[in-house]
């Protein structure tokens, strides 16, 4: 790597050293398609031994403080004993994840269901997540849902975003203050024909009419091969509507495999959009935006696998750091094509790999996160410890 100014070094390590990644409970447990589950030794075997990966994550890397969960996969009795335990292992109960999608019952969607009863049980679910986050201090409600048709004709469209509507009015008026709702599309998966929420779209316009405490998730992996994402967050951030981030790669679909393993340019493009308008952290100028993993380990370790995707995130978020923004906006401005290109190139080649370290070593980090959680005998330990780990809960 070209020397970096002092000034350029400071600015980037202090962002560096802000930035906070989120990582899921679900990630720590064994998952898989729905052709096999292959289990891994070791794996958690209750919500508390999630957080006890997580906490892990945390130590190596320094940037994933909190942990999202996800309602009844980390189903507990007292979940402010949950927070506080997490609290003792140097982590937070981050985002509450809703489940509205794995019930009998949801066969023909939750809250666009035609039958009353059934909607009202998954409205009552979304209620009972917001109990959740009262006891856990968690910001954000995540909702996806399943939500669709599988055949033209099977429902009315437009009565189905009725119902939609009025499950999420009454969910948002259920929040705090200082609670949001993050709503999250997705193309297709499980329904095939026509998905309720299949587009930021019609996230953000649901999340328009709800009010400022709605805002829209992107989740990585959840739209049509060649889509621009980084065209959908700056105009989400332009419009103040972007909360939070699902990251995770896909090469076919919604594959939850490793984020920046499938195209690392595309997540520095993104995270330049927002470096861009200064979202990265709190600190900036637009707040609150969740950068969250949602992704499965099915075959590869997770807690590493973790780690690694920690790391992917951060050096995509190096490189969108060191863009030279006065040079590209001086060949904007000149209609320079090439220049302005070339400025985002020079940025996107640069070897941040040395940068980080030193940013680890200032943080009292061992420099090199993965080859220290190897070290450190953790694994070791939990598979001679755990025995009998339990599924994530997809993929069964
Ligand atoms: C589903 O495809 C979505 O990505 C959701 O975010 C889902 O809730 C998550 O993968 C685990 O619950
Ligand atoms: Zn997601
Ligand atoms: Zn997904």
């Amino acid at each position: 790597m070209t020397e970096l100014a002092p000034q350029t070094r400071t600015r980037v390590a202090a962002q560096l050293r802000g930035q906070r990644i989120e990582t899921a409970s679900w990630a720590y447990g064994n998952s898989g398609t729905r052709f096999k589950v292959f289990p891994q030794q070791g794996v958690p075997r209750d919500p508390y031994e999630k957080l006890a990966d997580a906490a892990t994550v945390h130590r190596f890397t320094g940037v994933a403080p909190t942990v999202a969960l996800h309602i009844p996969w980390d189903l507990v009795e007292d979940y402010t004993d949950l927070a506080r335990y997490a609290q003792d292992l140097g982590v937070a109960l981050g985002t509450i994840n809703a489940n509205v999608f794995q019930d009998n019952d949801y066969k023909l969607g939750s809250v666009t269901n035609p039958d009353p009863g059934i909607r009202r049980k998954a409205i009552g679910h979304l209620l009972e997540c917001v109990d959740v986050m009262d006891r856990t201090g968690s910001r954000d409600l995540k909702l996806w849902f399943s939500d669709g048709t599988n055949y033209p004709g099977q429902d009315d469209v437009r009565t189905r975003q009725d119902r939609l509507a009025a499950a999420l009015a009454e969910t948002y008026d259920r929040l705090g203050p200082d609670q949001r709702m993050l709503l999250e599309y997705k193309l297709f998966e499980p329904a095939f024909y026509m998905t309720d929420v299949p587009d930021w779209g019609t996230a953000y316009a649901h999340c328009l009419t709800l009010g400022d405490r709605a805002q829209v998730v992107i989740d990585t992996g959840h739209h049509a091969p060649g889509t621009n994402i980084e065209f959908i967050v700056a105009f989400l951030l332009r419009a103040g509507k972007l909360g939070g981030f699902d990251f995770n790669s896909r090469f076919y679909a919604d594959d939850d495999l490793m984020v920046g393993a499938a195209d690392p340019f595309q997540l520095f493009r993104i995270l330049h959009e927002i470096v861009l308008a200064d979202a990265l952290s709190d600190a900036g100028a637009y707040k609150g935006i969740a950068f969250m993993l949602d992704q499965c380990h099915n075959l590869e370790p997770k807690i590493q696998a973790v780690i690694r995707s920690v790391l992917n995130v951060q050096e995509a978020t190096a490189k969108a750091l060191l863009v030279d923004h006065a040079a590209l906006k001086a060949a904007q401005d000149a209609g320079d094509v090439l220049g302005a290109n070339e400025v985002i190139m020079d940025a996107y080649h640069t070897d941040v790999r040395p940068l980080l370290r030193s940013v680890r070593e200032d943080m009292g980090l061992d420099p090199d996160p993965i080859g220290a959680y190897k070290r450190s005998g953790y694994l070791e330990k939990i598979q001679a410890e755990r025995v009998g780990g339990t599924q994530a809960g997809w993929g069964a």
